[in-house]
């Protein structure tokens, strides 16, 4: 091979204090695993000799511990973006060591294009297979790759012996032209492929080759508990009431999930109805669930910007890769995630809340209005665009201590004009045509938990006016008495009255 194999501390060596270094991947799935290691050693060893070491790090989505985690335990970002879910960085970003900009996933590679983010220095590729020309077979998650290699000075790669070469052909590689040149992007189906199998990148660029050996390390699942499943049998029930009342096309239409056990479980009871039709996946990430629904015939192809599979189902996919071979195509972020896309053809997206208010806007990003707990993903994406947005999360958190109900949302991450369904495990609320006093009975009546119902219609009989009764001096009464005494049932509207 034309390239010089190098070690991952020989790699990081070449990367500098105030550099910003791009990943390929999405989730754990596609992200290096090695360089960052040694890149954490070094921040170490450079903060104990008293420099400065901090790199700005720019990926698809979330990471792993081997790169979110050992790094943020270094101290070792300046700037950190798009989205990222590991508790460690987690304390960095809620106590400002680390400057985090939580974006719309399918914007991040445009933003880098249009010069937002400054030059990239480093990008960083884990490869099933390269060649001298340049060429590279991705692994199991693309993220901004295509975006990250174009711009860099200089390319890692890692190549890594657990990703078969057999994945050639798995990968849509695509970069749409930036403004005012950008065509439409022309995907009308699911499963329509629109650029290369390969990467191809500037082999002068390439600075090194790390070879590793490693599966992704995606967490296990826990068994899903009696909420979640209750949640995915009401969402489940939604659809399938949707589908008899003629409100979705026969044919069915292509579902977006986001990460979780709760999505986990929707997916393998969508799996269960016989109601359902087989259906089409225009997803960002697909998990275990959809292997399973994909050898059943159930989905029939997945569009995904990742394959956030355990370890135990990635082997799975590995041994009988050629049943899967042409189910699942992997896409750019900006592509996966793509409004127009995702509106033309139809996507019913599901996502995940923290809290949701009574007129139907929602929070996905931050406990209690403040501390950031992930990012907004490609939530906010899916949501805009698509024909049915349906948001779920449990009615309580924290054995009751919290209301994921509130009246209105300490953080505002998808306001009440994207999102059409609520579904807690208490059952679902359809807040389409519903003016915002309608929308709060249906979510009082149909998702809050009943012991907060009573003080839900308290805080509506404040009685302010207007179209939308907000009481804004008591709006925050659930999250000033849990921050005041850990438990949102003590809210007394009496004092507001
Ligand atoms: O805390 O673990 O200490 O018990 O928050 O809650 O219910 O386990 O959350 O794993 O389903 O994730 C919104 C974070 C939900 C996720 C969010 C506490 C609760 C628990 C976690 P404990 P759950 P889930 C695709 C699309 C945005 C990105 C997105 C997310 C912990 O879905 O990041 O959708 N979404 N991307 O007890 C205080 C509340 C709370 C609360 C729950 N209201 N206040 N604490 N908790 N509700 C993915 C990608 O884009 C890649």
């Amino acid at each position: 091979m034309a390239f010089n194999t190098i070690t991952a501390k020989e790699a990081a060596e070449m990367i500098n204090n105030g550099d910003t270094v791009g990943l390929s991947g999405f989730t754990a799935p596609g992200t290096p695993k090695f360089i960052s290691e040694e890149l954490a050693k070094k921040a170490e060893r450079e903060h104990e000799a008293g420099r400065p070491f901090k790199i700005n790090l720019f990926t698809g989505a979330s990471t792993s511990d081997h790169v979110d985690g050992v790094l943020s335990r270094a101290n070792a970002y300046n700037m950190r973006a798009p989205y990222q879910n590991v508790p460690d960085l987690r304390k960095r970003i809620n106590s400002h060591d680390c400057h985090y900009f939580d974006r719309h996933l399918s914007e991040m590679a445009q933003e880098m294009r249009y010069g937002t983010y400054g030059p990239i220095d480093v990008a960083i590729i884990e490869a099933a297979d390269i060649n001298d020309k340049g060429e590279i077979v991705l692994g199991c998650g693309m993220g901004n790759v295509p975006t990250f290699a174009a711009m860099a000075k200089k390319i890692f790669i890692e190549l890594n012996d657990k990703l078969p070469h057999a994945l050639l052909g798995m990968h849509d590689v695509y970069m749409p032209l930036d403004p005012p040149y950008r065509r439409e992007i022309p995907i009308f189906a699911a499963n329509d492929r629109i650029g290369s199998p390969i990467l191809k990148v500037d082999p002068a660029k390439i600075a090194g080759i790390v070879r590793t050996s490693s599966y992704d390390c995606v967490k296990p699942f826990t068994a899903p508990d009696e909420v979640s499943k209750q949640i995915g049998s009401n969402v489940v029930r939604f659809l399938v009431s949707e589908y008899k009342a003629g409100r979705l096309p026969k044919e069915f239409l292509p579902l977006q999930s986001g990460v979780g056990n709760v999505a986990n479980a929707v997916l393998y009871d969508l799996g269960e109805s016989k109601e359902l039709p087989n259906f089409m996946m225009y997803t960002e990430v697909i998990q275990d669930a959809v292997l399973d629904l994909l050898q059943k015939g159930k989905c029939t192809f997945a569009s995904t910007c990742s394959m956030t599979f355990t370890d135990e189902t990635e082997q799975k996919l590995f041994s009988d890769l050629s049943f899967f071979h042409d189910k699942i195509l992997m896409r750019p972020a900006e592509i996966s995630n793509n409004p127009e896309v995702i509106r033309r053809i139809g996507v019913i997206a599901m996502n995940t809340a923290l809290e949701a208010d009574l007129f139907g806007s929602v929070n996905s990003t931050h406990v209690l209005g403040t501390k950031m707990m992930n990012g907004i993903g490609g939530s906010g994406d899916f949501t805009r665009n698509a024909y049915l947005s349906i948001f779920s999360c449990p009615s309580i958190s924290k054995g009751g201590l919290i209301s994921n109900i509130v009246p209105m949302v300490a953080h505002p991450d998808h306001s009440e004009h994207s999102v059409d369904i609520l579904i807690t495990d208490q059952g679902i609320a359809d807040l389409r045509h519903k003016d915002p006093v309608e929308r709060a009975h249906e979510i009082i009546n149909n998702c809050a938990h009943p012991i907060y119902r009573p003080l839900l219609n308290d805080y509506l009989k404040l009685g302010a006016g207007g179209q939308t009764p907000h009481t804004l001096h008591a709006a925050f009464a659930f999250h000033n008495a849990f921050n005041e005494t850990g438990d949102m049932r003590n809210a007394d509207y009496a004092k507001y009255v």
